[in-house]
């Protein structure tokens, strides 16, 4: 494979498409040895075919906020790959949101819905609207027509879309409830719906519990475990909320979250209250985390600044893309950090992980890490066709079995001469040769 050739053209098809190359680059470069001893993937096209999504809708979404005022925004599905189910994946709302990342997610979502077991393709979608501030009512309004558009191109068997950042619970209600009026149809459309209608139990937690399932197999490794240790957390939605709940159970100790405003330093540990406290604070809508420091004693709030410069064992950048950069983890490494895991898709940047490989600390990358979200969607999605629900505990320990394995796939496929485990590289291959191989029988199309 001519690595540079394929960028090359990439980059000149698809100019300024920084997240979205970048994802790529990555992918591409864990591939290359296998890809080139197995020439079928060439003869194929398989590598021009699976880095282009096999469609993207763009749409404009108007709404009138409560003051009568009309507002357009810009709404997208990008229906990556569907080799080895429906497409599957989030909506993001976020004024950053632009093709760029939503194709990077989407490229993302492909590997790591392969590497689940369970049969979804990649897709992602969502809006440059902002919640920040926004009344339910104009949420709900922005949601509605936003399915407007979105529902002609999904449905149960073709595109099953689910939250990502800014889409909780809340927005997944307001979107089913016009996609059931306009098709007059309850179906699992939609993933992290309603516990009462159709929901399944452990979504919400499921992102950050098994990003600590598959950091606790990371550790295990080396015969560790989270017990006594300092951990690292950025972000404070819901895939933070799910990692700091499970690592307090399993005895570790939180000290930090953060937000666009700065981070939290809290040295008596994230616990208790203090977790369901998190759930107030992403659901005022007011995307800061100082308040935090004005509620409990001891925490202090830092600045413009991000967590990685508090001394920790274990770091769980849990917030967005590219927030953890060559020089956090310089001063990860030098202040004795043993693992990383991305709860967040893509929260390194290459010369950050370049840093964690080249200090041979476990790294554990998005698609891998956080791929319980999705898998619990799958769940939901099973629990739908069948008209049934399973409990708690079933959800629970089926999340865990389908993180043990992807932690075992990784393994196989990303374990150096030297004993090193390669996480990234695992992830890539893993994901990837379920997927070509299913676009392999099923032709050229
Ligand atoms: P939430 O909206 O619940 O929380 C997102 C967090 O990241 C908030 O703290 C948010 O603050 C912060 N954030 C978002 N964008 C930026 C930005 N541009 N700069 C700085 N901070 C930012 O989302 P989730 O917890 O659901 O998602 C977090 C990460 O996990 C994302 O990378 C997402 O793709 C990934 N993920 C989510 C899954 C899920 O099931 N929800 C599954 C797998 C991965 P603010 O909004 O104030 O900017
Ligand atoms: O990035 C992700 O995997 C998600 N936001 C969850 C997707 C899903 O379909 O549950």
């Amino acid at each position: 494979m001519n690595l540079e050739k394929i960028m090359n053209d990439l980059e000149k098809k698809h100019p300024g498409e920084m997240e979205y190359l970048q994802a790529v680059r990555e992918v591409l470069e864990s591939l290359e040895e296998v890809v080139n001893q197995n020439p079928q993937f060439e003869a194929k096209g398989i590598i021009e075919r699976i880095v282009e999504p096999d469609r993207v809708l763009t749409f404009k979404v108007p709404w009138v906020d409560d003051n009568g005022k009309v507002h357009v925004n810009l709404g997208y599905r990008v229906q990556f790959n569907n080799a080895i189910g429906p497409y599957k994946g989030g909506l993001r709302f976020h004024p950053s949101v632009n093709l760029s990342i939503l194709k990077f997610l989407g490229f993302e979502q492909i590997f790591k819905n392969s590497l689940t077991t369970l049969p979804m393709g990649g897709g992602k979608g969502g809006s440059d609207f902002d919640p920040k501030g926004k009344s339910d009512a104009e949420i709900m309004r922005f949601c509605q027509s936003f399915m407007l558009e979105l529902w002609r191109i999904i449905g149960p068997e073709t595109d099953v879309p689910a939250g990502d950042i800014g889409v909780g619970g809340k927005e997944i209600g307001y979107m089913f409830g016009m996609y059931k009026k306009l098709t007059m149809e309850h179906v699992g459309v939609l993933t992290g719906k309603g516990r009462n209608w159709g929901g399944s139990l452990i979504r919400p937690e499921a992102t950050g519990f098994g990003a600590v399932y598959f950091a606790q197999e990371m550790l295990a490794t080396k015969g560790l475990d989270f017990n006594g240790r300092n951990v690292a957390v950025s972000g404070f939605g819901n895939v933070a909320w799910g990692a700091i709940a499970k690592v307090t159970e399993l005895g570790g100790k939180v000290l930090t979250i953060s937000g666009p405003d700065g981070y939290i330093y809290d040295p008596d540990g994230i616990s208790g209250e203090k977790i369901d406290y998190l759930l107030e604070l992403r659901a005022s809508n007011q995307d800061i985390v100082k308040p935090y420091s004005l509620e409990f004693q001891n925490a202090q709030f830092v600045a413009g600044k991000r967590p990685w410069e508090v001394k920790c064992d274990v770091a769980l950048p849990c917030a967005t893309q590219n927030e953890l950069g060559k020089a956090d983890a310089e001063n990860l490494i030098n202040n004795g950090v043993i693992c990383v895991a991305e709860g967040a898709n893509m929260p390194s940047t290459p010369e950050a992980v370049e840093v964690f490989k080249h200090h041979k600390i476990l790294f554990g990358p998005g698609k891998a890490v956080n791929a319980g979200g999705v898998a619990t969607s799958g769940l939901e999605m099973s629990q739908n066709a069948l008209k049934y629900n399973w409990s708690r505990e079933e959800v629970d320990a089926k999340l865990h079995e389908i993180m043990r394995n992807i932690h075992a796939s990784c393994v196989k496929y990303g374990t150096q001469e030297d004993g090193y485990i390669d996480y990234v590289k695992g992830a890539n291959i893993a994901g990837f040769l379920k997927v070509a191989n299913a676009m392999i029988d099923q032709g050229v199309i």
